[in-house]
């Protein structure tokens, strides 16, 4: 059962991005009935926001409110078609024999369950815990998957193990030379706009990477403005010139690193006249870039979606990696590269087993080690624990095909929405069998299911998170959930039972960590010796963190690598990359680029902040940004109605003229369903390592939308 609200204050963190900002959340009385028990508040004693929110952390009460949210769940009426209310007994019962009949029927296989990275560890890890043991599927995968997977992918290889940032974010601002790839944190996470400027009080320099003068680039000394998709070609560029201006930390390669010959090799063929072709980028700019780099004492590189989500994401991210490793910005104080990893629990929900290819501890589902240590946790025969699954975007572009799934439990995303070729993937999703969806809202993805079950929130359930520095925090219940609505957790212990497994999947969260600390044992991402009081006594602890007798309180790691790299020989490895196109690139009938993120108001598919009143007045839309000079040529003013075409379909929505773009780029944010959907667009070729889509570029034609043709 969900834990009594608390009289006092309750001091959490925000439902949304990943820097899990620390919020107070004080008991108050209601403003009608329906509305939040709860006002948010600052905490300035936790260290990544010292207080500040943005305005979706400082909104995320009205969330909480009966009005916004499901209180009862939902079953769709087999004569009419609709969805009804229904009591809980009646939609567990459905939701359990539609995945029951489909895996009769079908195959185990033919199960699918689609999870979250705003998920709970706890939830994260019952919910793969569930698709192992109870469904017997291997097909879990998630939305981390069209998040920070490239990036993953890429740190892995390099320096065998990935954590967003190998170092506390505080770090970033103690750096000499900052470079953000494709990351807009004065959007997607305000408050640690305050490290930036500690970073350039401090005399810091600030280079910032992106096809758009975002608000973060106009904090920079250098923004460099590549087209879309050449961030690979931008960093073999910049290494070439490190190295033929003599600049490489020779000690450093050879003591640490290897691979190093083959990227020089790789890099000498990208000399910067030829990359400044292909980028955009002048080599002056280049130069400029890589003298205030190397002049620095010390050096950072972070990438966040618009380096990393490319047909070439991991290779892009492989590349910046290497500018570190060649210059010696790596496993040294104050230096190093990092993911800003984007979702609330991006980090601890692919750790822990809810990515098709992983157990928890990120531990591989093919490694037989790795396998017989969980399958002892939960009690079950190594043997009879699936293999690896599909990817997110395979299982959905699959799903209600002949050996595709054909019923899917989705816990905690919105990919009608979210999802690239969100019009293939919406047809997908109907073909389905039976869809169940488990959500706080209903969500334009819940309105296509069968089932829909109400979820408890953020304030209202303990749960821990691990947010972009590996550091795990705890959440607390300030209230209860309204009476509809149940737990995640209760939730997959009622499906459990009703499948037949009426053990291992308990309701409290924090029984659920202490079995996920025993499972991650041993393992990469070790959180054995984890505790909630251990949590709540700090601000949080950093992962690994195993259990130890001596000392018997192991403190965390807050920074990784200042010794040896996780790799099995210690040494960082190179990668050797070369350019290569975007998976689709402009011609004659698509002329142009299109690029998708976000704006500050809005969060993911907008299913929460969408309906919050202050947020949607704030970005009530969506638009396409243009340039003055693409603009006059199609005559259009700032404004008009725009269709933007891509080999995938069509999407309407007003211009805004803006210099702050590339004119052969559009960009449009992906929050909102619908005509102006930016994901219709988008392209779903897949990164052939983290299987991650190329959100951030494709080919599109734009043109003044005929009057009354506003679809
Ligand atoms: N307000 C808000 N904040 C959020 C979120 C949200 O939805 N709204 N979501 C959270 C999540 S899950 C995530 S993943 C993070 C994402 O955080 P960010 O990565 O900062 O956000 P994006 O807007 O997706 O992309 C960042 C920038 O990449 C640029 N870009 C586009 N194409 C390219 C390219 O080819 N190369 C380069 N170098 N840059 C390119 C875009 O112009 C954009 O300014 O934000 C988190 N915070
Ligand atoms: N074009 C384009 N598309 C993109 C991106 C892009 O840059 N461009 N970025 C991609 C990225 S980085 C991401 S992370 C994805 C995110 O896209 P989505 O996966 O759609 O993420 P959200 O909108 O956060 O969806 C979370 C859903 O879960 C619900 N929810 C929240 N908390 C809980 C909970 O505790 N339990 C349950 N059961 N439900 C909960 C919310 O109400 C919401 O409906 O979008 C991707 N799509
Ligand atoms: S920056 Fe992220 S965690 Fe902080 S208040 Fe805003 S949405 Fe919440
Ligand atoms: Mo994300």
């Amino acid at each position: 059962m969900a834990p009594a609200p608390s009289p006092t204050p309750t001091d959490t963190h925000c439902p949304y991005c990943s820097l899990q900002c620390g919020m107070r959340l004080r008991p108050v009385v209601p403003a009608a009935p329906g509305e939040p028990a709860v006002a948010v508040e600052e905490r300035p004693d936790f260290p990544v926001n010292q207080g500040a929110l943005c305005g979706k952390g400082d909104n995320a009460a009205a969330v909480l409110s009966a009005h916004a949210r499901l209180t009862a769940p939902l079953i769709r009426d087999r004569r009419t078609g609709r969805l009804r209310g229904a009591t809980w007994p009646e939609a567990l019962d459905r939701a359990a024999r539609g995945l029951a009949a489909t895996a009769e029927r079908h195959g185990r296989d033919a199960v699918g369950v689609f999870g979250g990275g705003g998920l709970t560890n706890e939830k994260a890890y019952l919910l793969g815990k569930f698709a192992r043991v109870v469904l017997r599927t291997p097909n879990i995968d998630y939305n981390g998957r069209f998040c920070m997977s490239s990036a993953a992918a890429a740190q892995r290889r390099a320096f065998g193990l990935d954590r967003g940032l190998p170092f506390p974010l505080e770090d970033v601002a103690r750096t000499g030379c900052l470079v953000l790839v494709g990351a807009n944190p004065a959007d997607t996470m305000p408050p640690a706009v305050r490290h930036l400027r500690a970073l350039r009080e401090a005399g810091g320099r600030l280079i910032v990477v992106d096809p758009r003068r975002t608000r973060t680039a106009e904090l920079a000394d250098l923004h460099l403005r590549p087209r879309p998709g050449t961030d690979l070609a931008l960093a073999l560029g910049l290494l070439h010139l490190v190295i033929a201006d003599g600049r490489v930390d020779e000690t450093f390669v050879a003591d640490r690193t290897s691979g190093y010959e083959r990227a020089r090799t790789v890099a000498m063929a990208h000399w910067p006249e030829r990359v400044e072709r292909i980028t955009g980028v002048s080599v002056e700019h280049m130069r400029q870039a890589v003298a205030l780099f190397c002049d620095a004492p010390t050096g950072m590189v972070l990438t966040a979606r618009g380096g990393e989500q490319h047909s070439k994401g991991v290779d892009t991210v492989g590349a910046w990696i290497n500018l570190c490793l060649a210059t010696g910005r790596a496993g040294r104080p104050r230096s190093g590269y990092g993911c800003l990893t984007g979702q609330g629990n991006g980090q601890g929900g692919r750790e822990h087993g809810q990515k098709a290819d992983q157990l928890p501890g990120y531990r591989a589902i093919d490694d037989p080690a790795a396998r017989a240590h969980v399958a002892a946790v939960w009690g079950v025969d190594p043997d009879d624990l699936p293999g690896p699954g599909r990817s997110a975007y395979e299982l959905l572009d699959t799903a209600g095909t002949p050996g595709g799934v054909r019923a899917l439990l989705l816990m905690g995303s919105n990919p009608v929405v979210s999802a690239p070729h969100a019009g293939h993937v919406t047809e997908r999703l109907r073909a389905l069998d039976h869809l169940v969806v488990c959500d706080v809202v209903l969500s334009e993805t819940a309105e296509l299911a069968d089932v829909v079950l109400p979820s408890a929130q953020w304030a209202e359930e303990d749960g821990t998170m691990t947010n972009l520095e590996g550091r795990v925090i705890l959440r607390r219940a300030a209230l209860a959930p309204p009476p509809g609505v149940r737990t995640d957790l209760a939730v997959l212990h009622a499906l459990a039972a009703r499948l037949g497994t009426d053990k291992g999947f308990p309701e409290d969260a924090e029984e659920v960590f202490d079995e996920l600390g025993r499972a991650s044992a041993g393992g990469q991402a070790d959180y054995s010796g984890i505790t909630y009081p251990r949590i709540a006594a700090a601000d949080g602890v950093f992962w690994p963190c195993p259990a130890t007798d001596d000392p018997p309180d192991h403190p965390g790691t807050p920074r990784l690598f200042l010794d040896r790299f996780a790799t099995p020989d210690g040494r960082a490895r190179f990668a050797d990359a070369g350019h290569r196109p975007a998976a689709e690139e402009p011609d004659a009938d698509y002329p142009l680029r299109l690029t998708t993120g976000r704006v500050l108001a809005q969060y993911q598919s907008g299913a929460q902040t969408r309906r919050t009143a202050a947020l949607h007045r704030a970005a009530p839309g969506p638009f396409v940004e243009l340039h003055p000079r693409l603009a006059a040529r199609l005559g259009v003013t700032d404004g008009d109605q725009l269709t933007v075409t891509s080999r995938r379909g069509r999407a309407t929505a007003p211009a805004r003229v803006t210099t702050a773009i590339r004119p052969d780029t559009v960009f449009m944010p992906f929050h909102w369903p619908g005509a102006g959907r930016a994901n219709t667009l988008t392209n779903p070729a897949l990164d052939p390592v983290s299987r991650m889509p190329e959100f951030k570029v494709c080919a599109v034609r734009v043109e003044k939308a005929a009057a009354g043709k506003r679809s």
